[in-house]
């Protein structure tokens, strides 16, 4: 018997600095309410879907900080979220910015929650390639991740849910091989990402201009080399004046887009996935049982890790 996920693919709209997360939440419930009266199992929400994307300013006031995190999941602004979930009988994922106080100190992670239909947490993840920097640069924007988040210490699980294995992972992270990878070899069969990503912050022009096509080229690629369904959730259009790109698609095992949103606001695409379309992959070329050979690559990273410097000219 197929074993089919119908899925969901919610990007949002921009988020503006001053929303508040009761409207937020009204507004994922919409899409949530949407999502499951098409029939859908799960619905991929973005990354930091509760609130605009705060890295963007070199915030100093601390409350003003902690506001834009999660100190509990859910908490009451989250739980409506949960409530219905469950009354509809439909799981979804959700990123989030988590603060979480140990030892007496406060620690700060871009993560994303998986939640069952029935409204239970039953997977956390927390992002791994945090990009931009730390310092305020020299430029029109600013990608301050580094100084906003640590980087998370879960690794790349996976979880036996909705009938599959199921994996997230957050917007840098998918153009990363080894985040596809290290999921593969567990055997992963869906992969939700969200993601904020944004141009005009003051890379060349050629980067900014190519920046659709890498985002589809590294989640195609992903989904193809580890034979695995990819969910990938933009929060899109123009966000306290930076533009962000849209793009949510969903894309098969073969590395195909399946499905992909029109518009850089709140939108819902659904697809059902058959998650044994990954076997034949599986089953022959990404077999990796019998084809991959870890044991050469340090080999050959020893053989040719060590190039001489260039010759002075
Ligand atoms: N949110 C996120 O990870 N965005 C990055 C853009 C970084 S630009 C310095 C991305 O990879 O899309």
């Amino acid at each position: 018997m197929a074993r089919r996920i119908r899925v969901a693919a919610a990007q949002m709209g921009p988020i503006a600095r001053g929303e508040e997360r009761p409207a937020v939440v009204r507004r994922l419930l919409a899409l949530l309410r949407e999502a499951a009266g098409y029939g859908c199992d799960l619905v991929a929400f973005p990354e930091l879907a509760l609130t605009t994307f705060f890295p963007r300013w070199p915030l100093e006031d601390e409350a003003e900080l902690d506001a834009f995190y999660e100190t509990a999941m859910p908490g009451p602004e989250t739980r409506p979220l949960f409530d219905e979930a469950k009354r509809l009988g439909i799981g979804f994922s959700l990123g989030y910015a988590e603060l979480v106080v140990e030892g007496g100190r406060k620690r700060r992670f871009n993560s994303s929650i998986l939640v069952d239909k029935a409204g239970r947490i039953v997977g956390k993840y927390r992002k791994v390639h945090l990009p931009g920097h730390a310092e305020v640069k020299e430029r029109p924007g600013q990608h301050l991740e580094k100084r906003f988040f640590e980087v998370g210490d879960y690794g790349f699980p996976v979880w036996r849910a909705f009938g599959g294995v199921l994996g997230m992972c957050i917007c840098n992270d998918r153009r990363w091989p080894e985040t596809y990878r290290v999921m593969g070899l567990q055997g992963v069969e869906m992969v939700l990402l969200g993601y904020n990503s944004p141009v005009g912050l003051g890379d060349p022009y050629e980067l900014d201009a190519l920046e659709p096509f890498h985002n589809h080229l590294v989640m195609q690629a992903g989904a193809y080399q580890n034979a695995t369904w990819v969910v990938g959730v933009a929060k899109a259009g123009c966000e306290e004046g930076f533009n962000q790109i849209g793009q949510t698609c969903i894309i098969a095992p073969s590395g195909e887009i399946v499905a992909q949103c029109a518009t850089l606001g709140d939108e819902v695409i659904v697809r059902d996935c058959d998650l044994d379309l990954g076997a034949p992959y599986r089953a022959d070329i990404f077999d990796f049982a019998s084809h991959r050979r870890p044991e050469h690559y340090g080999l050959i990273v020893e053989r040719t890790g060590a190039l001489p410097p260039p010759e002075e000219p």
